[in-house]
């Protein structure tokens, strides 16, 4: 019999992806969704006609439970989060309330409705923050420097906690920033491609940015939705870094996507002091010897630095993704637009600044 999993931020960026790694393998998916004025299901609207969606929220414990009674899921991914790190810091209360208190909450409808079910908890390198040592990997002691990075320490300890306390199968992925065509519009990869695209294209000329210094290890989100796969299938339940080992400035990143479209960043970015972080993480880098070690060859974000088949698929995965660059597209058809499209959705991957 086929398995079923239910996920939470199934129309955010990594759901949407875990989805369609689910589906090619069998599984009957279940997403749990929140109710807007206007639906907005885009990342998922390709999926739609296999996909059972359930009205529920992070903050509604009911609707958890009822949501886990209904579908009895062999295994849940809670991605749900307030997930922008600059929101934490002017919606603190919010941020906690989803993506700390809202952990406990799956956890305790697991713990009361469906002990056996095995739980993903959705954790971040933003833990690191003001990094206690070069590269990060699983013991590496947190210090999270947003109420976002915060508040996924409490979802990771709560996680790590109730597999401990009540035996649940619950595993943490730390996992470092990872990208893709269907990123918001808000983070800097997203933002960065989808100004040089409109820069190129004559619809913008100025791009303000916050700190260029930052430095990120950025992979592809294709390839991380299968290392939270293999996590959950493991004999075990444990938590693992899933990261590239390579780290890159902001700079670099403007470097690259400039220079793909023939542009010279110096002459259209600007600093603007309202994108600085009140406090900033300056260095990420993971070091994914255990996802590797332990979740073997599979496991293609582990892999991803000695893997070049690998880096392959995940750029033809992104550029056969529509991306909403392709918005400047309907306005502005023909070859140039193309060339520039293709190149801007390069631009999120990390190999294309090899
Ligand atoms: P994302 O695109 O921002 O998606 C977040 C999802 O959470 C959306 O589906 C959103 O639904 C849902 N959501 C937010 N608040 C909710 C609530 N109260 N109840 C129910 N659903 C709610 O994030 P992502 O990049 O896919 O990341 C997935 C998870 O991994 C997040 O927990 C994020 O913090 C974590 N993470 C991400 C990265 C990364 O680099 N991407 C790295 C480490 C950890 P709506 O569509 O209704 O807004
Ligand atoms: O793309 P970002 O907004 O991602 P950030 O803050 O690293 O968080 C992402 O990755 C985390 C994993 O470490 C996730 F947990 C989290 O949910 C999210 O997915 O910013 C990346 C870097 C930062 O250092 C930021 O200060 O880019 C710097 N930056 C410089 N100018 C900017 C800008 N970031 C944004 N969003 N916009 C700017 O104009």
């Amino acid at each position: 019999m086929s398995k079923r999993a239910l996920i939470t931020g199934i129309t955010g960026q990594d759901g949407s992806y875990l989805a369609e790694l689910l589906l090619s393998k069998g599984y009957q998916v279940h997403g749990m969704v929140r109710r807007s004025s206007e639906e907005k299901f885009e990342r998922i609207s390709h999926l739609r006609d296999r996909l059972t969606l359930h009205q529920g929220d992070l903050l509604d414990q009911f609707s958890i439970a009822s949501i886990l009674t209904q579908v009895e899921p062999d295994e849940v991914y809670n991605l749900a989060a307030q997930s922008f790190v600059p929101t934490s810091w002017s919606q603190p209360v919010l941020t906690g309330e989803f993506t700390a208190l809202g952990v406990t909450k799956m956890l305790e409808a697991i713990r009361h409705t469906m002990p056996k079910t095995r739980f993903y908890q959705a954790s971040s390198s933003e833990m690191f923050g003001k990094v206690r040592e070069v590269p990060q990997n699983e013991h590496t002691p947190f210090y999270p420097r947003s109420p976002y990075g915060v508040a996924k320490c409490y979802g990771h300890f709560i996680a790590v906690n109730y597999r401990e306390s009540f035996g649940i199968f619950a595993v943490s992925g730390i996992l470092f920033n990872h990208e893709s065509p269907r990123r918001g519009l808000e983070f800097v990869t997203r933002k960065v491609s989808h100004a040089v695209a409109r820069i190129k294209l004559g619809l913008q000329d100025k791009l303000a940015m916050g700190n260029l210094e930052a430095k990120r290890d950025w992979g592809f989100a294709g390839d991380y939705v299968e290392a939270i796969w293999l996590m959950m299938q493991a004999d075990t339940p444990e938590d693992y870094v899933i990261a590239t080992g390579e780290t890159h400035t902001v700079q670099d990143l403007l470097e690259v996507a400039f220079a793909r479209v023939d542009l010279d960043w110096k002459k259209h970015v600007f600093v603007d002091s309202s994108f600085v972080r009140p406090a900033e993480v300056e260095l990420l880098i993971g070091d994914a010897t255990k996802a590797r070690q332990k979740l073997g060859g599979g496991s293609r974000a582990a892999d991803r630095r000695r893997d070049q088949n690998a880096a392959e698929a995940g750029l033809d995965a992104e550029t056969k993704i529509p991306a909403i660059d392709r918005d400047d597209g309907r306005r502005r058809s023909g070859a140039a637009h193309e060339g520039v499209g293709l190149a801007a959705r390069k631009i999120s991957l990390s190999r294309a600044f090899s």
